[in-house]
């Protein structure tokens, strides 16, 4: 898909969407029409750098809403999709499976119909070019254990509702592939870290609750481990993987940083230290607090890379080292971003504890 022009990204107001919009409109010379419907987790002005472009544009729609999302279609007419819209929280999905349901699992499937019909009213090169690029998680292939690595024909073994949901995501986005002819390419990928991440996920909530000296609740043991990638390194993955993946393949993308999450908490703190001691002059790791774990809490997850890295020639260019202490940086600096988040749409209580 050389030809790529119109790029219709869903989800961009989000985490990782906005950075996708930011480094298509940086980097490429593509057109961006942002698909979101502004849930608590999404915020306009993470695009502040890029929103007076003329190659980028807004709509405010749901994934769910057929009807919208197929005059989003008509009106913009893009050469590809690149879907992120989700609910994306796994904590969120325990204490309310259904909004992950009805995103995730109907709101893709919405937009494979929407796709679908359009792409049948596209001729010639347009429609072989078309393409409509899956976003998902290493989260659907479950738990590991002390060894082993996720790959590309790792079996589906999802474990939460999130994960649970994003597996039947690609199972429909395949099936569209086989079944309709559908130009599919998908993406599993493991945790993103870096700026504007919403303060519900470990690494900001530990950050903030870190300045604020607060106690860092941290699940269970600690000895969780999570594989890291800055979300740059991620944004730049999935442009290669929608315009140089091969039609009806999936790419495993990860870090090659795996580290305990007790671990991730420690190397936060010694950054915060660093960077703004707290008055008394004492360590931040003294605000850890082991707490009740996750239900259902997956131990391990492991990318192995390799394939995205050969064949569409990507590598991370973020060490962990140097990814996390840009991003407390960042948020050190940008308190402007995240304070009102926390003065109105979630205050840092604890979630996903479970009935
Ligand atoms: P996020 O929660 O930060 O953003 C999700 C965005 O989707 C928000 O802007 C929200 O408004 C929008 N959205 C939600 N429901 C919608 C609907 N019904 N219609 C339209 N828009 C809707 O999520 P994120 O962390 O940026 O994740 C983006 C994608 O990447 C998700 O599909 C997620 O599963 C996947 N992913 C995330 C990670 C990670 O570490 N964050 C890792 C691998 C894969
Ligand atoms: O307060 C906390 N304490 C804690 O110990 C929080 C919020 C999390 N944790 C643990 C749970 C996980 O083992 O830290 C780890 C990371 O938790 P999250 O930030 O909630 O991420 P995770 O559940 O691993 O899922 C993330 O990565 C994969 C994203 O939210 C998903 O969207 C993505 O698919």
């Amino acid at each position: 898909m050389t030809e790529a022009k119109t790029i219709l990204v869903t989800g961009g107001a989000g985490f990782i969407g906005s950075a996708v919009i930011r480094h298509l409109i940086a980097d490429t010379d593509a057109s961006v029409v942002n698909l979101d419907m502004l849930t608590y987790a999404a915020n306009l002005e993470t695009l502040a750098s890029v929103s007076g472009s003329e190659r980028y544009s807004f709509e405010r729609v749901d994934i769910r809403d057929a009807t919208e999302v197929a005059r989003v279609f008509s009106q913009h007419q893009p050469d590809a999709v690149m879907h992120l819209a989700a609910e994306s929280h796994v904590d969120r999905s325990i204490d309310g499976p259904d909004d992950f349901i009805q995103t995730n699992i109907v709101g893709t499937y919405v937009l494979l119909e929407a796709a679908r019909a359009y792409r049948e009213g596209l001729t010639g090169g347009a429609r072989d070019a078309f393409r409509f690029h899956h976003i998902s998680t290493d989260e659907v292939f479950g738990s590991l254990g002390d060894e082993g690595m996720f790959t590309e024909e790792t079996r589906y073994d999802p474990r939460s509702p999130y994960s649970a949901s994003k597996a039947a995501s690609d199972h429909l986005v395949r099936a569209w592939g086989e079944t309709y002819g559908l130009p599919v390419v998908l993406s599993n990928c493991s945790n993103n870290y870096g700026p504007y991440h919403f303060p519900e996920k470990l690494i900001p909530l530990m950050i903030i609750k870190g300045l604020a000296g607060e106690a860092l609740p941290v699940y269970g043991t600690g000895e969780n481990v999570r594989d890291w990638l800055y979300v740059e390194d991620h944004a730049r993955a999935l442009w290669l993987v929608c315009s140089r993946g091969q039609v009806g393949e999936s790419y495993n993308i990860g870090g090659k940083n795996e580290v305990q999450n007790v671990e991730v908490v420690r190397r936060l703190c010694q950054h915060l230290d660093q960077m703004t001691p707290r008055v008394d002059g004492k360590p931040r790791e003294d605000q850890i607090s082991f707490v009740t774990d996750r239900p259902g809490h997956d131990f391990r997850y492991a990318i192995d890379a390799s394939k995205a890295e050969r064949e569409l020639g990507w590598t991370p260019l973020e060490t962990f080292e140097s990814g996390l202490e840009k991003t407390v940086r960042w948020y050190l600096d940008n308190e402007d971003w995240w304070r009102p988040i926390l003065d109105g749409k979630y205050a840092g209580q604890r979630l996903g504890v479970g009935g």
